[in-house]
């Protein structure tokens, strides 16, 4: 047998004595999210009771927006008394898997899941539905009857950016596609992106990149710089997520191209509205909703769900363009500010009722 070396054996214990203590630490830090399972004054059951505990099991958790989305989830749940148990997504659909069963076996009563692989899903998805549990979904298509899809329109988002784009640029240009397959919200971008260029023949695509890999802005970045010097003629960048977008201007930037090329992303952030506004900044526009209020339309939903009064099956947060030039005229430096500039922006009326108490 090998023998390892006692130091290395006791820095591997130390590593799993700490790796212990870290799980125990974020499972006091769920529990502590906890504390808000109070009963609902006027609401129907469960709510009238308190105790009501929600999972929101998350496949992607970096970046602004799905910060932001969480953070959203949070403050509705609390406003309606939700104990919000919140599985962190590391882009890893076995461990997923494991957290919606994970979930299960604590007692929950719904389960938000927050995009993911839908072959990963279906079955166990299928066995919380079969034990009473309800789920929603946000960005992931579970083609389940039983469980509400939330999306942000993806259709009218792309088809916002596309109409820019060709208002900004005439409708002959050269671009760069920012894609990568597989992500519900990306692939309905991708449909409305394919039928934009049978409409536009004279639109053509000449490089196409994206991936998710961590930090996925920088990633970007490093294809979208090769991208730009295979085709120099590019003018245009279709890059419908922000972390594209971002990854996109930063190659712009640092080949000084930032002058001949414009980008047209989705979301929005304090820190996108940044760079966007940022002197000669090549992103141009952004087609986005409020990931906060995303966030909180999802929690609602399952919230509906529980009192026994149906959503609607398909839940849509409308986007809103918004273009550098708004940001700029209106003074807009911040999240809050663009709430304040556009009301629609701050709220959505999808998945409420008069019991549900507003938290956006
Ligand atoms: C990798 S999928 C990224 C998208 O998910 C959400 O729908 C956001 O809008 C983001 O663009």
């Amino acid at each position: 047998m090998k023998s390892f070396p006692r130091r290395k054996f006791v820095t591997s214990l130390k590593a799993r004595v700490l790796a212990v203590v870290a799980t125990a630490a974020v499972a006091t830090m769920l529990a502590g999210a906890a504390a808000h399972a109070a009963p609902l004054k006027g609401a129907p059951a469960p709510f009238d009771k308190g105790g009501v505990k929600v999972a929101l099991v998350n496949y992607l958790s970096t970046g602004d927006f799905f910060q932001a989305y969480e953070a959203g989830a949070q403050k509705q749940a609390k406003a309606l008394g939700i104990d919000l148990r919140i599985y962190e997504g590391r882009q890893d659909a076995a461990e997923q898997r494991e957290q919606i069963q994970q979930a299960i076996s604590l007692g929950v009563s719904a389960i938000i899941v927050n995009h993911g692989l839908p072959e990963s899903l279906k079955d166990v998805v299928q066995r919380a539905l079969d034990k009473g549990i309800k789920v929603v979904a946000f960005d992931v298509d579970l083609g389940n009857s039983k469980v509400p899809q939330i999306e942000q329109s993806d259709h009218d988002l792309a088809a916002l950016l596309l109409d820019q784009a060709v208002k900004d640029n005439g409708d002959a240009f050269s671009a760069g596609y920012v894609y990568v397959a597989g992500f519900a919200p990306l692939d309905r971008r991708d449909a409305v992106w394919r039928d934009f260029k049978t409409a536009h023949p004279k639109v053509q695509e000449k490089a196409r990149w994206g991936t998710v890999d961590n930090p996925i802005a920088q990633s970007v970045a490093n294809q979208a710089a090769a991208a730009y010097r295979a085709h120099p003629e590019i003018r245009v960048v279709f890059a419908p997520y922000d972390e594209f977008a971002r990854g996109a201007k930063l190659a712009a930037d640092e080949a000084n191209l930032a002058s001949k090329l414009r980008i047209y992303s989705a979301d929005i952030s304090t820190s996108d509205i940044e760079a966007i506004r940022a002197p000669n900044s090549a992103w141009v526009a952004t087609a986005a909703t409020n990931p906060a209020v995303v966030g909180a339309v999802s929690v609602r939903a399952a919230a509906l769900l529980l009192a026994g009064q149906e959503p609607e099956h398909r839940i849509v947060v409308k986007p809103a363009l918004i273009t550098r030039d708004d940001l700029l005229k209106n003074n807009i430096r911040t999240i809050a500010e663009l709430g304040q500039k556009f009301p629609a922006f701050r709220a959505s009326d999808a998945a409420t009722a008069a019991w549900i108490p507003a938290a956006e």
